[in-house]
C-alpha cells in the first residue's frame, strides 16, 4: 500500500477492483464504511462475480476476467479526451513533460514496442530512455553531496553520471511522455473496451464519471485491488495501469489516495519486505546475477541511481552484508560479497521449481509454511513432479496435500521413493515477533501459549539446523564450506534461537559498540554499520531497553490521532521512518500549499515545512552544527525514482514503458487491441507441463478466488470443524443460463475440465453470474473457490489448481490463476 488502512476513511470515491475487500479483508469495510459517512464518498466494485463487496457498492460493473488493462486503457483514455486530469501535479510531479528518444514507438499491427529480440523472447531497452538536456556527475569532493565515497572502508566503484532529461512543460512535443500516453490510449475506446470486457458502455460510463471526478486537485480517490490484477501474466502492468490512472488524477501521496494491495497471508508484506521474492534481496534491494553483479563493484555500478534517495543504497548494500558475514567482512574481502550465490540465467521462481524437479535438477526440497500441491498452478504436475525427488522436508502445522503428496488418489504411494520428514511447527500465538500488514506498520506479537507436542517456533527449527550443519562442516568440511562457516549467526540466547536478536539485526546498530542506530538515515557504507535490512530500520531502536519488545517503536500502542486523519503516528512502527503516507508531498501544491487544506498531511508555512506525517522528501538539509535548514518547495515530490518525478511511462518493466491489452494465455476470444493475442513477454508458455487449451474445445472462462470462512490451501480452516460447518464443501458457481444450456441444475454434481485437469464438485447455480456479451459471442464464466484438497480436514475435496495454467508474468513470475479455459457438463 501507498497508504494504510485507517485512511480510507479520507476518500471521496472508492474503487475496488481485483480486490473482494469484504470478503477477504473485512475491516477494510469498516474503513470504507466511514467514508461514505464523513464524505460520502462512493463505492465502486468492478469484478467479474457479483461479490460480497459488490454487494455493498454504490456502482457494480461486471468485466472478463483478465481484461483490466483495456479497462484502465478506456479510462485513461476518456480522462485526457475530456481534459480530466490535475494538470498541475501531471506536470510538475510525473514524468509527463520529460521527452522521449524518437526510436522508441509502440506498434499496433504486431503488439510489440521497439526492442523486441525474437530469439531472446525479451525486449532490449536502448530506445526506452529519455533525450538527455545535461549530464551532472556526482560531486564527491571533500565538500561534495558525495564526498561519502571516498571514505576509508567504502568500497570503489564508478559513481553514476546524473542524465537529467529534455522537457517541455507545455506538453505538446511529440514525444513528450504526455503526447505518447495520450496516442497510446487513443485506441482504447468504450466501444472497444466494452466489446474485449463485456462490461456494458452505459455502466463503464458510469463509472469512468464518477471515478475520474477525482481528478479536482481537492478530491482524491484510492483503489483497492489485490489477486484479481496480480495473478495474470501481465499482473504487473495491471498494477502500472493503476499507478498511470491514479497519477494523471492527482492521487497518489494525498490523505484518501493511493494504491492499495490489500495483501494476503498475515505477514506477506513482511515476507517481501525480508527478500523473499525470487530476484530480491532484503529491503528492496537486487539480488546479485552472474552477467550484471558479478563482484561488489558491479554492484554498486549497477544498482546505485544517479539522484535521489536511491543515491544511498551502497550505504544500505554494505550494511547488509557487514550483518551477513560480520567480522569477517571487511571492505579487503568485499564485505563478503563473493561468498553470495549468484542468480544466473535459468528461472528457479516457485512455479520453474516444479519444473526443475520434473527433470532432476532438484533432488530434495525444503517445504517450509506452504502447500504448493495445493496452492501451486498445475497442481496435477506439480505432484507428479514431486515423485522424482529424493527427500523433501516438511515444516507444517498440519499433514497438508504436499506433506503427503505421494498418497495423491492419482498416485501409487508404492511406486514413490521420496523420503519425507514432517517437522512440527508452532503457529503465530505460540511464538514472540513482529509481523507486517499491508499498510507498512510493523506490529510486535507476543507469546500467548506454549507450542503443543514437539512443534517449535520456525525459528528454533532455522537455528538448530544452522548450528547442525555448522557441526557437521567443521567435522567433516563440504562444498561450499566458506558461505556456511562465515555467516555471522550471533542470533542465540542460552542455547536458543533469539529474535530479540534478530530484531536488532533488522534495525541495525554501529559496528564498534553495538549500539542501536536511531535509523536507515545513519547507516554507511563503510562497514562501521551493520543492518540486515534498512527499511525496518527504526523499529526497534531503543538502547535503553534492547531486549524488551514492549519499550520499542513497533510495539507501541498510544491511540491518539491529533491530526484527525486516522495517522494514529504513535501506534506500532510504519517502514519508512514510521511514515503513514508514502509520497506525501505530491499532497501540496509547488507552493507546499495542500491541495485540500482539511487532508494536510505536510505544508510549507513560508519558512519551513508543517507536518502531520513524517516528510517523505528531502525536507531540510543538516549542518555541519547539527543544526537543519529548512528546504523550500520544489517538484521533486517522487525522491525514490532517479527522474525525481513520478512515472507514467516506465522504462524499468521488462514488458514495456506503457500497459498494453492482452488476452489471457486462454482466452475465448482474439485480441482486438493488437496484433499479439498474449504478451510477447509471458513466462513458462512453452514448457511441455502447460498444456494449453482452446477456446473450441474449451469455451468457458473459469476465475479462482477465495471466501471469508476459509484460509488459502484450506489447510488451517479445514482442521475447524466449525468453520467446516459454515463451508462444508467444495463447489463450482455458474450462472443460471449456463446452468440451462448444460442442462445442470443446483446442487448437481459437475465436470469441470480441461488439458490439464478434471474436477467433479457440486454445481451452485446463482445470480452472481451473468454471462459476457465479448466481441458479438455471448461468453460464459464460472467460479471456483480453491480452498479445497483431497488431504488434511474435517472436509476433504479436489484442488481448484488441477486447472489452472502455470505460466507467468515477466516481472513478478506470478501465475495466471484468475483467468483460464474449461468446460463443464453433467457428471
Ligand atoms: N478469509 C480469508 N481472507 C483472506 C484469504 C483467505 O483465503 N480467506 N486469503 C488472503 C490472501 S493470501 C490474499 S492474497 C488475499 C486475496 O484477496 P482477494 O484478491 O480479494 O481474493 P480473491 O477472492 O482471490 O480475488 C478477488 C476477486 O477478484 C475477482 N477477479 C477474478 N478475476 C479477475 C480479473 O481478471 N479482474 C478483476 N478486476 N477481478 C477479478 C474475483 O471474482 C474475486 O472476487 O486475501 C487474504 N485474505
Ligand atoms: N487457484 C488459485 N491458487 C492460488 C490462489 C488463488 O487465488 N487461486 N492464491 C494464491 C495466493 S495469493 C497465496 S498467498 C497462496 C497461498 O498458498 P499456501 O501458502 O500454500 O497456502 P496456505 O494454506 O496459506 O498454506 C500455508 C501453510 O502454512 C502452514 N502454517 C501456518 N502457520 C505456520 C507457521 O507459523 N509456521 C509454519 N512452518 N507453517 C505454518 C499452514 O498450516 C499451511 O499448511 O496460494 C496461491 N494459490
Ligand atoms: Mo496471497
Amino acid at each position: 500500500m501507498t497508504s494504510h488502512w485507517c485512511d480510507f476513511q479520507n476518500a471521496d470515491v472508492i474503487m475496488a477492483i481485483g480486490s473482494n475487500n469484504a470478503e477477504n479483508h473485512p475491516v477494510s469495510a469498516r474503513w470504507v464504511q466511514d467514508a461514505i459517512e464523513k464524505n460520502d464518498a462512493k463505492y465502486i466494485v468492478v469484478d467479474p462475480r457479483f461479490t460480497r463487496s459488490a454487494a455493498l457498492a454504490d456502482i457494480y460493473a461486471p468485466l472478463r476476467s483478465g481484461t483490466d488493462i483495456a479497462f484502465f486503457g478506456g479510462l485513461i483514455n476518456y480522462i485526457i479526451e475530456n481534459d480530466l486530469y490535475q494538470k498541475d501535479y501531471v506536470v510538475s510531479y510525473t514524468n509527463a513533460s520529460y521527452l522521449v528518444n524518437p526510436d522508441y514507438a509502440f506498434e499496433e499491427a504486431t503488439g510489440l514496442f521497439t526492442g523486441w529480440d525474437e530469439s531472446k523472447k525479451a525486449y532490449g531497452t536502448s530506445t526506452w530512455v529519455y533525450q538527455v538536456a545535461e549530464e551532472k556527475p556526482w560531486d564527491v569532493s571533500p565538500t561534495g553531496a558525495f564526498a561519502w565515497t571516498q571514505a576509508a572502508g567504502v568500497p570503489k566503484f564508478t559513481p553514476p553520471i546524473n542524465k537529467v532529461a529534455k522537457k517541455d512543460a507545455t506538453l505538446q512535443d511529440s514525444h513528450c511522455v504526455f503526447q505518447l500516453l495520450k496516442k497510446h490510449y487513443s485506441r482504447y475506446t468504450v466501444e472497444t473496451v466494452s466489446e474485449i470486457t463485456g462490461m456494458p458502455q452505459d455502466k463503464m460510463l458510469e463509472v469512468f464519471k464518477e471515478y475520474a471526478a477525482t481528478g479536482a486537485p481537492d478530491k482524491a480517490g484510492t483503489i483497492f485491488y489485490a489477486l484479481g490484477q496480480t495473478q495474470h501474466h501481465y499482473g504487473t502492468q495491471n498494477i502500472r495501469a493503476m499507478a498511470v490512472l491514479q497519477l494523471l488524477l492527482g492521487n497518489i501521496g494525498v490523505a484518501g489516495g493511493g494504491i492499495n494491495a490489500l495483501r494476503g497471508e498475515a505477514n506477506v508484506q513482511g515476507s517481501t519486505d525480508m527478500g523473499v521474492l525470487a530476484p530480491d534481496a532484503p529491503g528492496y534491494l537486487k539480488w546479485p546475477t552472474v552477467h550484471k553483479h558479478p563482484t561488489l563493484q558491479k554492484w554498486l555500478e549497477a544498482e546505485t541511481v544517479a539522484d535521489g534517495y536511491y543515491t544511498n543504497k551502497p550505504k544500505f548494500w554494505v550494511s547488509a552484508l557487514k550483518e551477513w558475514y560480520g567480522d569477517y567482512a571487511t571492505v579487503e574481502n568485499d564485505y563478503g560479497y563473493n561468498l553470495l550465490p549468484k542468480l544466473g540465467d535459468a528461472n528457479y521462481s516457485h512455479t520453474m521449481a516444479f519444473e526443475k524437479m520434473d527433470d532432476e535438477t532438484i533432488k530434495g526440497y525444503f517445504l517450509w509454511g506452504q502447500n504448493p500441491c495445493n496452492s501451486a498452478a498445475n497442481t496435477s504436475f506439480v505432484r507428479q513432479a514431486m515423485t522424482k525427488l529424493d527427500w523433501m522436508v516438511a515444516v507444517d502445522l498440519y499433514e497438508t496435500e504436499t506433506c503427503c503428496f505421494w498418497k495423491a488418489p492419482d498416485l501409487k504411494p508404492e511406486d514413490i521413493k521420496t523420503e519425507v520428514y514432517m517437522l512440527p511447527a508452532a503457529c503465530h500465538y505460540e511464538k514472540p515477533g513482529s509481523i507486517s500488514h499491508s499498510g507498512r506498520w510493523i506490529q510486535w506479537r507476543y507469546e500467548a501459549v506454549k507450542p503443543l507436542g514437539d512443534a517449535l517456533s520456525d525459528m528454533e527449527i532455522l537455528h538448530r539446523m544452522y548450528k547442525k550443519i555448522v557441526e557437521l562442516y567443521k567435522a567433516d568440511g563440504g562444498t561450499n564450506a566458506d558461505q556456511i562457516m562465515k555467516l555471522n549467526w550471533p542470533y542465540e540466547t542460552d542455547g536458543k534461537g533469539d529474535v530479540m536478536k534478530v530484531s536488532h539485526a533488522l534495525n541495525g546498530y554501529t559496528v564498534a559498540d553495538g549500539k542501536l542506530v536511531k535509523n536507515f538515515t545513519t547507516l554507511k557504507a563503510d562497514g562501521t554499520t551493520a543492518c540486515a535490512n534498512w527499511v525496518y530500520s527504526g523499529f526497534f531502536n531503543n538502547n535503553d531497553a534492547k531486549d524488551d519488545p514492549t519499550k520499542q517503536p513497533t510495539a507501541s500502542r498510544i491511540k491518539d490521532d491529533p491530526s484527525g486523519l486516522g495517522l494514529h503516528p504513535g501506534w506500532s512502527y510504519a517502514w519508512p521512518l514510521n511514515r503513514r503516507v508514502l509520497y506525501n508531498r505530491a499532497s501540496c501544491d509547488m507552493q507546499g500549499k495542500p491541495w485540500n487544506d482539511k487532508r494536510m498531511l505536510v505544508s510549507w508555512n513560508g519558512e519551513k515545512w508543517v507536518n502531520n506525517d513524517v516528510p517523505d522528501f528531502a525536507f531540510q538539509t543538516a549542518n555541519a552544527d547539527g543544526t537543519t535548514t529548512p528546504v523550500p518547495p520544489n517538484n521533486k515530490a517522487f525522491f525514490m525514482n532517479t527522474e525525481l518525478n513520478a512515472r507514467l511511462w516506465a522504462p524499468s518493466m521488462k514488458d514495456g514503458p506503457f500497459p498494453e491489452h492482452y488476452e489471457p494465455f486462454e482466452s475465448p476470444t482474439e485480441n482486438k487491441l493488437n496484433g499479439s493475442q498474449n504478451s510477447p513477454c509471458i513466462l513458462f508458455a512453452e514448457n511441455k507441463s502447460v498444456k494449453q487449451g482452446s477456446a473450441d474445445e474449451y469455451p468457458i472462462v473459469a476465475t479462482s478466488y477465495s471466501f471469508t470462512e476459509m484460509w488459502q490451501s484450506g489447510s488451517q480452516t479445514r482442521n475447524l470443524p466449525w468453520l467446516v460447518e459454515v463451508r462444508p464443501q467444495m463447489f463450482v458457481e455458474i450462472s443460471e443460463e449456463l446452468a440451462a444450456e448444460k442442462g445442470i441444475k443446483n446442487g448437481d454434481t459437475v465436470r469441470v475440465y480441461n488439458n490439464r485437469g478434471s474436477i467433479e464438485v457440486p454445481a451452485m447455480v446463482t445470480v452472481r453470474w451473468k454471462p459476457f456479451e465479448i466481441n458479438g459471442k455471448k461468453v460464459h464464466e464460472i467460479g471456483i473457490p480453491r480452498h479445497w484438497g483431497w488431504a488434511s480436514g474435517h472436509s476433504t475435496g479436489p484442488v481448484a489448481n488441477d486447472l489452472t495454467p502455470n505460466v507467468g508474468d515477466p516481472n513478478s513470475f506470478i501465475p495466471e490463476y484468475k483467468a483460464f479455459l474449461v468446460n463443464i457438463e453433467k457428471a
